[in-house]
């Protein structure tokens, strides 16, 4: 009998690690499904930076230095309506859901990390290189990604850019990796579902060459792991209904709260105090709209909004963050009539920059393209399910459009330029 080698206590050394659950098998099953939930992610991602319109107009674009990165941007449509609910919906949710999936890929493939030499050919330094990139971009998507979702903007202004350009860079490494894995990764998959035990390897073996005594197998760690991802997405996916699905969100910060009842019983992002709105500028007495166009300025009271022709479109709110409101009934003035009023025609009408009263702080204005302002459905809301909007949906007027992102709804709409931007 051959006596055992002292434990190796270098991670370098493939004895190092000892985890019986570890092998090609795992981490092919785990990469699969990230293969097509990250290219899910990247998708709706890069739909929810076009959905900003940032190449509309200044205002709008978070990342002005983009460059080529923007090459696919294009004029973000207004239906089908919960276009944007949808997608972000998918975005955050599915996101959340994969950090098990990402966590316990990661750490299938850690000793690989350590391997030795760092790299054998050009090709080898390469896959190298292009795998940190890869693990640290992943990290940075999405830890920045779930800040952003539970504590509201923790990078003041800044999440935009981050999140943006983690994402090209993650997603160029990511294109490399799969090039590079994917072929081995499915025939992986194959075998095993063909009840082969035989498994490729390449490099540092992931196989422990000298396994601990196994405390739960590789199809119970699986397990594991989608029982982790499904109490996820049990405790957020609720965000995005409206009754008692959406008390089920309780990982939601925004989304999960109780909105209480009422015509103003929906989600509210940020309250009237919070942005420094007074009920004294948005009496009957002090507020007017300024709306502006070829023909002038008109400067209109709340009363007089309510004297010209009113339509009603039942719209959701949803927010970059993930969360969505269902659909309300908002009631106000189309903003292509308001257009009119300042020398458009009808099919004619342009975009239109939006301000609000605010002074400081994010989302104050907003661009709105064209094919927004004319939609009928896009309105200047004055009320909302049969009253009044309550100040923090943004009394006296707001903007809500279809399929757009919340970001573009402004609330407490003080002035409105039309004009091609
Ligand atoms: N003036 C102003 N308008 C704003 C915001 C803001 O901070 N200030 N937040 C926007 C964001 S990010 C969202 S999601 C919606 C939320 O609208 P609600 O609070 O009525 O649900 O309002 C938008 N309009
Ligand atoms: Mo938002």
């Amino acid at each position: 009998m051959s006596r055992l080698p002292a434990p190796p206590s270098s991670p370098t050394s493939p004895g190092f690690w000892r985890s019986p659950v570890r092998g090609p098998w795992f981490t092919s099953v785990l990469g699969v499904v990230l293969l097509g939930g990250i290219t899910a992610l990247f998708v709706t991602g890069l739909l929810s930076y076009a959905a900003y319109n940032p190449d509309l107009a200044r205002v709008n674009d978070k990342t002005p230095d983009k460059g080529l990165l923007g090459f696919y941007l294009f004029a973000w449509p207004t239906r089908p309506y919960w276009l944007y609910r949808l997608n972000q919906g998918v975005h955050v949710t599915l996101g959340i859901t994969l950090v098990p999936v990402l966590l316990a890929k990661l750490w299938s493939v850690v000793p690989k990390l350590f391997a030795l030499p760092p790299a054998r050919s050009l090709a080898h330094a390469l896959e190298r290189v292009s795998l940190l990139l890869l693990v640290g971009g992943v990290l940075f998507e999405f830890v920045t990604g779930v800040l952003n979702v539970q504590l509201d903007y923790v990078f003041p202004g800044s999440f935009y850019p981050l999140h943006f350009y983690g994402a090209w860079v993650f997603f160029a490494a990511f294109v490399v990796h799969v090039v590079l894995r994917a072929p081995a990764a499915v025939r992986n998959v194959r075998r095993m579902r063909a009840g082969k035990g035989s498994h490729e390897e390449t490099g540092f073996p992931l196989v422990s060459p000298r396994p601990a005594e196994p405390t739960v197998s590789r199809r119970g760690a699986l397990w594991l792991v989608g029982g982790g991802s499904l109490l996820l997405f049990g405790t957020t996916a609720g965000q995005n209904f409206d009754g008692p699905l959406r008390r089920t969100a309780l990982l939601a910060p925004r989304g999960g709260a109780d909105p209480g009842s009422g015509p103003g019983g929906f989600q509210i992002n940020k309250t009237a105090a919070s942005r420094g709105i007074s009920a004294r500028e948005t009496s009957e007495d002090a507020w007017r709209l300024v709306v502006t166009g070829p023909s002038g300025t008109l400067r209109l009271s709340r009363a007089e909004l309510l004297e010209l022709p009113l339509h009603s479109s039942a719209l959701p709110i949803a927010c970059v963050e993930g969360w969505s409101t269902g659909d309300q009934w908002w009631r106000g003035v189309r903003l292509r009539e308001l257009a009119t009023l300042v020398g458009y025609d009808t099919d004619a009408a342009p975009d239109v920059f939006v301000e609000s009263l605010q002074r400081r702080g994010a989302f104050r204005e907003a661009a709105l393209r064209s094919n927004q302002v004319r939609d009928p459905r896009s309105l200047l809301a004055l009320d909302v399910n049969g009253e009044p909007l309550t100040p923090d949906h943004g009394y006296p007027a707001r903007i809500i459009v279809p399929a757009a992102p919340g970001v573009l709804n402004t609330k407490w709409v003080a002035r409105m330029t039309f004009g091609d931007l």
